[in-house]
């Protein structure tokens, strides 16, 4: 009687497995896979975040040179707010390739405030902001820089 028992525990270790460990393993399985596949939908959303944050601080990098070439009493840089035009910003706002095309309109949007005498007298402090929409959101860059009078131009 002992011996029957003994090799029926063997025979039943050599079937394999039961239809319910191998669901409660697909299961698990499942939900591992089902984990992989959200963590790299947040890695494409991040990679395309930071991809746009990189092109927008590029096109702002860009304004910020393009004003320190002006002349220090430019009207493009009078005191107050400037909302530079699409078509006439020095950018690429709708990333066709083409710059300041005619009826360009796009996820990016440039600004600046200058301010006169500031930090110090003869300075002006001009703050760029730098708005991007995209599929996951948007995003606002923004650049400050100083501008002394008298700054001989390099032409
Ligand atoms: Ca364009
Ligand atoms: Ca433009």
């Amino acid at each position: 009687m002992a011996r029957h028992i003994k090799d029926s525990k063997k025979q039943a270790n050599a079937d394999g497995f039961t239809l319910v460990e191998v669901l409660v393993a697909m299961t698990i399985f499942s939900i591992g896979i089902l984990g992989m596949a959200a963590l790299q939908i947040s890695s494409i959303r991040g990679n395309a975040t930071s991809s746009l944050i990189t092109l927008c601080t590029i096109m702002g990098e860009n304004r910020v040179e393009m004003l320190m070439g002006l002349d220090y009493a430019d009207a493009a840089l009078s005191p107050g707010t400037h909302q530079p035009d699409p078509e006439n910003d020095g950018i690429d706002n709708n990333f066709n390739g083409q710059m300041d095309e005619s009826g360009e309109d796009g996820p990016v949007i440039v600004s600046y405030v200058v301010e006169r005498d500031t930090p110090v007298r003869h300075t002006k402090t001009i703050t760029h902001t730098i708005f991007c929409t995209h599929a996951f959101g948007e995003r606002t860059i923004t650049f400050v820089q100083v501008i002394p009078k008298g700054l001989p131009k390099s032409r």
